[in-house]
């Protein structure tokens, strides 16, 4: 039999990682599961977008190596703001890869100083369980498998891969395709209303589809909403999709 799926409020209950309740809470309070992601080049779009669409959002998700003028003051500080005012988190999605030894050193130093301000990382598990215990000031959210055509991740990696999200104290869930165990939050990016995918190997699926058949706890949605007209009305297009869709796979 179909194991039910948890609401955010079960799912508290049972959340052990601090990051991980802070994110339950804040989608229980703006009835939402929706995480923006922000893959947009400038200073001046990201803090933009993260002021039309930061009332509507769990979460915010950087990749903050495609900001051409960032600026930890100009950049970082302003969106710290931003994230308090409308009571979203940071997640930024560094996708680390490497020994445990430099992924500490890309977390902490370098250009962007990553443990200083995101609540949230994604990380690939590839290097193995010690690989994650340098990420102490984030909760971690794996990258189990991923949307794009011919991804390796096989039903074999999954399996290893979710031993390991299972286990880790610094890890709050994954990003998947796939269903995955009700105590592991799952996060599933490769969603959009309008299109079925994009020349470079992205496929979509809609909000319904994935909160109906993976159980999936939070969407991220990219362009469906900063490469629209008004990404505003789009968010909460999308918000409200996902919210109506989780309540209706409970
Ligand atoms: O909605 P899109 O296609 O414009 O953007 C999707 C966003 C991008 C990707 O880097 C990211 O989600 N992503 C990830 C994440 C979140 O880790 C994993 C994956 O399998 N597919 C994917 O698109 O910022």
């Amino acid at each position: 039999k179909e194991e039910k799926r948890l609401s955010y409020e079960q799912k508290l209950s049972k959340c052990d990682h601090s990051v991980g309740k802070k994110l339950l809470e804040i989608a229980v309070e703006k009835q939402s599961n929706l995480i923006a992601s922000a893959d947009v080049t400038t200073t001046k779009e990201l803090l933009e977008l993260a002021e039309k669409v930061g009332p509507h959002i769990v979460a915010l998700k950087t990749h903050i190596d495609i900001i051409s003028d960032f600026d930890s003051d100009k950049t970082i500080l302003p969106l710290k703001d931003l994230a308090t005012k409308y009571n979203f988190l940071l997640m930024e999605d560094r996708k680390f890869g490497d020994i445990g030894n430099t992924q500490e050193l890309q977390y902490r130093g370098g250009t962007y100083k990553i443990s200083h301000w995101a609540d949230l990382v994604t990380s690939h598990v590839i290097a193995g369980y010690q690989s994650l215990d340098c990420f102490m000031n984030s909760g971690v959210i794996a990258i189990l498998s991923m949307s794009s055509k011919g991804a390796l991740t096989d039903n074999n990696y999954r399996t290893e891969a979710l031993k390991i999200v299972e286990t880790h104290p610094n890890i709050v869930g994954c990003v998947a395709q796939n269903k995955v165990p009700e105590n592991v939050l799952l996060f599933t990016p490769g969603v959009n209303l309008a299109d079925k995918g994009d020349a470079k190997g992205q496929q979509y699926n809609t909000p319904e589809h994935v909160f109906k058949n993976l159980h999936t706890d939070f969407v991220i949605v990219g362009r469906g909403i900063y490469k629209s007209d008004d990404a505003e009305k789009s968010a909460k297009l999308y918000k409200l999709e996902s919210w109506n869709a989780y309540l209706k796979s409970l």
